[in-house]
Order: C-alpha cells, then sequence, then structure tokens
C-alpha cells in the first residue's frame, strides 16, 4: 500500500465517508442530502479505484455492500445473550394489568412510571455483533439460543453500518432490531418480479423472510430490506445509559435507525393514549405493524423486575386487532387488466379484517397458486395490511372439503375469446388482442380519463363501460365525438350530466404533453416516468421515433422500459390512435414543455399526513418533475411542508421552525399553476 498515492487514499476515504453520511443521512435521520444520482456516481468512482487497486478494499467499504458470493448453506450461531420473546396484551385490560403488575412489584403507588413505547415491526429479529466498531457477526433469533448465521446476507442492508459512526466507540456491542420490508419496496419488489415473470411475494414479511434466507447474498442485496434497532443486548459498561430511551439515543449516534415514532410516556393512561395514537396511524405507515411494544424506561428498574421463563417482566407486546381472517374460496374469476395481463381473483365469502370487509383477494398467478396449493371450496387465510390489496397467505388444510376443486386456467381470454399467450420465462398469461379486447378497452379508457391523465370529469368507470359495451366508443379518440343527445340516451344519464360531461371533454383537449403521455398507458410509463420523457425529448413527434437506444438515455428508463416504449410506437393501431387524438383536437404546448425552466430546482419539500386527492407518491413525482427534492424530515432548509389530514410531529416542526405549511388545496394550485406555466 505504501506506492499508492496518498491523493488516491485520501479520494478512497473521502468516498467511503460521503457514501456512509449519505446512508445514515437517509435511514438514520430520514433527511436525505444527496440526490440518488449523486450517491451513485460516488459509488462508481470507489467501485473503479477499488477495482484497479484490489489491495485497497475493506470490509465496511460501502462497495462491499453488493453481496459476497453464495454460501453452502448457514452456520448455527450460538447467541452469547438469549434472544427473548416478549409476552403479549391482547386487549387495554391486560394493558392496564401488566402497569399495575410492574407498579407493584417495584412497590410504587403512583402511576408515573416512565414507559417507552414504540411499535412491533412485522419482520423478522436479527442480531448484530460489532468488536471495536466493526460489524463481525449477525444471525437470526432461531429458537432463541441458536440462530443462523446472515452476517454476508445483512452486510448488503444499507440501513446496517457496516463501521460504527462517531467518538467513544464501543469495544463490544451486540445490537437487535427487526428486518423488514417497507410496503413501497415490496410493491416495487412484486411489480418488477410480476415485469421479469418470476415469483410475487404473498406479503412484506414473506418477501423480507425470503430475501433474507438467501443463500446468495447478492439476490439479499437487490431486495429492499430495512433494518430498525430496538434493543442493546451487550455494550461496554461503561456506555450502559441510564434509560431505555436514552441507550436508543445512543445507538442512534453509533449509526442506527431507530423507531421513529420512539415516544417516552407515563403510567397507564400514557401508554394506552399512545397505544391508540399508533393504531390510528397504522393504516398510514409505509410498514407493517402487529402492535406496541412497551417497556419499562429507567434501566435500573428493570433490572429489579427480571424475567420469567423466557420473557422480560419489564416489557410486553400489546397486540393489535388481528389483520388475518379465515373464510371460503367461493371462486375463482379471471381479470383482464389494462396491459392484458389475466389474473386470477379469489371470489370470498365476505369477512371483517381488520375493520374492512374483504370479498375479493389477489392469487397473482399460477405460480402463487400452486405455492398456496389452494383449491376452490378451500378454507383460506386473507390478510390485510394498510394499503396492500388482500391477500391469500395460506390454506387450512384439514378444513378441505370434499368437493373442493382445482383451478383451472383459461385457454381463452375471459372476456374476447382470444387464445391466450403464455410467454416464455413469464408467469403471467395474456390476451394477445390489445384494444380489440373489451376488457383491456375499457381499463385504457378508465387510465385515459383518469384524474392524472387527460382528467375527464364525469366519465366514470361505470359510463365507460357503458360506452364500450354498446360499442359507441372504441378508442380514446371516439370520445370526442360523443354528442350530448346520443349520451342522453343513457340510463341514469340526464341532459345536464350530458351536457357537463361534453363540457368536461372539451376541456381535456387541452392537456401537457406528460399528461397525454401518461394518458396513452404504456407500460411501465407511469407519471414521473411520462414527465422524464416529455422534458427528454420535448415533442411527441421526437418520442414517437426515437430509437431504443435514444430512449435509454432518458432518467429512469431502462431497457425494458424502452422496450415497452419502443414497440407502443410501431404498433400501426397506436399510431393511429396518437392521430385521431390530435385530429379530434387534442392539443398541448410543446414549446413550454421543451423549454420550460424547473421552478422547484434546489428546493426540498416534505409530504406529510394524508392527502385526500392524490397519494403521497403522485405528489412526490410531480413535485420532482418540478424540480424539487422531496425528503422525509423537516429542517431549516426545508422549502415548504404539505400538511394533510392527521399530521403529525411534522406539522409541528415545520410550526416551529418557520417552514411554509401548504394545506392539499393550496398544494394542488400551486402544482397546477408551475405545471401550466
Ligand atoms: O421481539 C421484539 C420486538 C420488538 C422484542 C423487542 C422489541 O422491542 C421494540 N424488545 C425486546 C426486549 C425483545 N423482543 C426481547
Amino acid at each position: 500500500m505504501s506506492h499508492t498515492a496518498p491523493r488516491l487514499l485520501d479520494e478512497i476515504n473521502r468516498l467511503r465517508s460521503e457514501l456512509d453520511d449519505a446512508n445514515y443521512r437517509y435511514y438514520v435521520l430520514d433527511d436525505p442530502e444527496l440526490t440518488d444520482a449523486d450517491y451513485d456516481r460516488r459509488l462508481r468512482r470507489l467501485q473503479e479505484i477499488e477495482q484497479a487497486h484490489p489491495e485497497l478494499v475493506t470490509p465496511d467499504s460501502p462497495t462491499q455492500r453488493v453481496g459476497a458470493s453464495p454460501a453452502e448453506g448457514f452456520a448455527e450461531v450460538e447467541h452469547a445473550v438469549p434472544m427473548l420473546s416478549l409476552d403479549n396484551a391482547f386487549d387495554e385490560g391486560e394493558v392496564e394489568a401488566f402497569v399495575k403488575r410492574i407498579n407493584d412489584r417495584l412497590e410504587r403507588g403512583d402511576d408515573d412510571l416512565a414507559f417507552c413505547c414504540e411499535p412491533k415491526l412485522d419482520g423478522l429479529a436479527v442480531s448484530l455483533v460489532y468488536e471495536r466498531g466493526r460489524l463481525i457477526s449477525g444471525a437470526t433469533r432461531g429458537d432463541g439460543r441458536t440462530g443462523e448465521g446472515i452476517t454476508s446476507n445483512l452486510r448488503t442492508l444499507k440501513s446496517i453500518p457496516l463501521k460504527l459512526r462517531g467518538t467513544a466507540i464501543p469495544e463490544l456491542l451486540e445490537v437487535r432490531g427487526e428486518v423488514y420490508m417497507s410496503h413501497s419496496g415490496f410493491e416495487a419488489l412484486n411489480a418488477r418480479a410480476r415485469e421479469e415473470g418470476s415469483k410475487v411475494f404473498a406479503n412484506p414479511r414473506n418477501a423480507a423472510a425470503g430475501s433474507l434466507r438467501q443463500l446468495d447474498p447478492r439476490i439479499t442485496a437487490r431486495r429492499p430490506l430495512e433494518f430498525c434497532a430496538y434493543q442493546a443486548a451487550r455494550i461496554d459498561e461503561g456506555q450502559a445509559a441510564g434509560s431505555h430511551s436514552a441507550l436508543m439515543a445512543r445507538l442512534r449516534e453509533l449509526g442506527f435507525r431507530t423507531s421513529p415514532e420512539l415516544a417516552v410516556v407515563e403510567g397507564a393512561e400514557g401508554v394506552l393514549d399512545y397505544c391508540h395514537a399508533l393504531g390510528d396511524k397504522r393504516e398510514r405507515l409505509d410498514y407493517d405493524i402487529d402492535g406496541v411494544v412497551l417497556k419499562v424506561d429507567d434501566l435500573r428498574a428493570q433490572r429489579e423486575l427480571g424475567f420469567v421463563a423466557r420473557a422480560p417482566r419489564w416489557a410486553i407486546a400489546y397486540k393489535f386487532p388481528a389483520q388475518e381472517q379465515a373464510t371460503r374460496l367461493n371462486d375463482v374469476e379471471f381479470q383482464v387488466g389494462r396491459t392484458g395481463a389475466i389474473t386470477p381473483v379469489a371470489r370470498l365469502e365476505p369477512v371483517t379484517v381488520a375493520g374492512v370487509t374483504v370479498s375479493n383477494a389477489s392469487l397473482h398467478n399460477a405460480d402463487e397458486i400452486a405455492r398456496l396449493g389452494v383449491m376452490i371450496g378451500d378454507r383460506v387465510v386473507i390478510r390485510r395490511a394498510g394499503d396492500v390489496i388482500p391477500q391469500v397467505v395460506r390454506v387450512l388444510d384439514d378444513e378441505r372439503p370434499d368437493d373442493a376443486r382445482e383451478i383451472a386456467f383459461p385457454d381463452r381470454c375471459p372476456v374476447c375469446g382470444s387464445e391466450v399467450e403464455r410467454i416464455e420465462g413469464e408467469v403471467a398469461i395474456r390476451c394477445p388482442a390489445g384494444l380489440y379486447c373489451a376488457a383491456q378497452r375499457k381499463e385504457a379508457l378508465k387510465h385515459f380519463a383518469s384524474r392524472r391523465a387527460l382528467d375527464i370529469d364525469g366519465l366514470g368507470d361505470k359510463l365507460i363501460d357503458a360506452l364500450v359495451e354498446r360499442e359507441w366508443v372504441k378508442t380514446p379518440a371516439d370520445l370526442f365525438a360523443l354528442q350530448a343527445d346520443r349520451l342522453g340516451e343513457l340510463p341514469r344519464m340526464g341532459e345536464k350530466s350530458a351536457g357537463n360531461l361534453v363540457r368536461a371533454l372539451e376541456k381535456a383537449r387541452h392537456t401537457t404533453l406528460p399528461r397525454f403521455i401518461y394518458a396513452l398507458g404504456i407500460r411501465e410509463v407511469g407519471e414521473a416516468t411520462a414527465n422524464n420523457l416529455a422534458r427528454h425529448f420535448g415533442t411527441l413527434q421526437a418520442l414517437m421515433e426515437a430509437s431504443q437506444e435514444a430512449l435509454e438515455a432518458v432518467a429512469d428508463v431502462g431497457p425494458v422500459v424502452a422496450a415497452h416504449i419502443h414497440a407502443f410506437f410501431r404498433e400501426t393501431h397506436n399510431r393511429e390512435t396518437v392521430a385521431q387524438l390530435r385530429e379530434a383536437g387534442v392539443i398541448w404546448n410543446e414549446e413550454a414543455i421543451a423549454e420550460r425552466a424547473q421552478p422547484l430546482a434546489g428546493q426540498s419539500w416534505v409530504l406529510t399526513g394524508s392527502l385526500e386527492s392524490l397519494t403521497r407518491d403522485e405528489g412526490k413525482a410531480r413535485l420532482q418533475a418540478l424540480g424539487a427534492k422531496v425528503v422525509g424530515s423537516v429542517s431549516k432548509k426545508t422549502a415548504a411542508v404539505v400538511a394533510g389530514e392527521a399530521a403529525g410531529s411534522k406539522l409541528t416542526r415545520a410550526e416551529e421552525l418557520g417552514v411554509e405549511i401548504l394545506d392539499e388545496a393550496t398544494f394542488l394550485a400551486r402544482l397546477e399553476e408551475w405545471e401550466q406555466a
């Protein structure tokens, strides 16, 4: 190493420290500063240098997260301190009884004992051992005494520090926490799997478990897994704090993500208030939780309380009402989506799951049906969590009726009768008829008319179904030929509604290029991609003529998306539809796009709370298209905070810092203004 140029060593150290800082800001502080592109550029440069100088690679370099070579199996790891489980409380009475038990044991009559509360993540518990600040081992819980060594897999998670941060690094640290997958990560992973024709996961927990138990860490590295720390099982004597909450703060300093929902509350009342508030928030979190963990905050009191059997006396898990219920699978129907994919949908005996009646669930594809081993007539367990579509998670085999039937996949499209296609290497079956198939036509029209596309007010799903069934509308262009008097013939369509619809169509003719591209419904082209395409090519003509290579030069467009776009514009009937739409008077201002500046360039925005008329992802995509960076936490540098319903601590923080706060209506009005500018 002595002959390595000092400048190169400096560069390596700088890149490693910038990449570590970026991970820390992103995963722990929830306040990213580097853009993805800047992060990737630094990582690529570091990889380049390390490839040229393999002697300079260190095990804790950020490049080492891409995954080591496959293992033969997992070694057994004995936990130095057993990984215990927690007792459960299934209702408020049991929580109150727990608090009372503790007060009695500690011989405290009062009700102000401090508890540290946090969500119970629905993931997998793991343990990480650090010696002199370096991650040396990581293992699953296993049976609590012995787990499986999965260090190489855990090293690929960017929220797990390979090297501890800061000063006064402990000689020895054992951190425990949960590995989980966010809803957004899970959806993206399954979307990619569907696209590639590979296996989809039933829920984020299964996806996290499957990803963590891969023998090939390179596979784990591509899965969106996250780690959240909840306990320091071993730490140098001198570093042990007086309270659990202080210990969690110390773990954050050392580089670990801890729950942003962590809070210290007093007595049974404080604990129950926390449980209610988190229960209300549960649906809006981007990850699954199944309850609240309550811990006596004072570590001396914890030691005094000790353990019973395999659980600490000083902690309990309050479980929310179940997100899983059993019901009967009455039938399976096949639905044809906008892009022709035919998906099996389970028709269920209606059942209430976490407060909502569920009568349909997705079965995804033939592989998923085979994995579940499900038949019509079976009793199945349904799971509903957050915004994720209800899923069939398992079959109650013992309750299979004698007349259970196999699920037969159709050879022909259930809507138009075309012979289905089974694409080599893809699990999905497809109807190849495109817009000749009424189902795909309906879905394409619904997408075309939707709010983020041409925003045709009053053209709802039922109306589109009726228009397609009567064959009044075959392509989106036919919509613009609809006359009020004819529309008036439709059931439940009065003269006034017909007139309103014609006026809405007139208004929708004036659109923008990004909306028009999005409205075409090209596979994998969402709003953000449509924006990027419009900005890159400036005109529709340029986009339609672009080669696959030229398409790949657009931000966020990879080979698969480029191939879809290219194929779409090579189809004669798609080109004809575009021409007909322009003839029907659909217009936009191309110069505006080509020259449009990004009015929010360099600004950081925060979205918090739930929005009514758009999802957070949509809001984020629109802000990004205007040049803004959308970040997770509020700081002095935040340009504005958009506060939806039930916005919490981020709103408070914005008020404290005097950051501009926009309600949903103002936010939408501003977006439209900037987008039209
Ligand atoms: O299984 C667990 C989940 C979450 C835990 C836990 C936890 O804290 C938030 N804490 C302890 C102490 C244990 N299990 C044993």
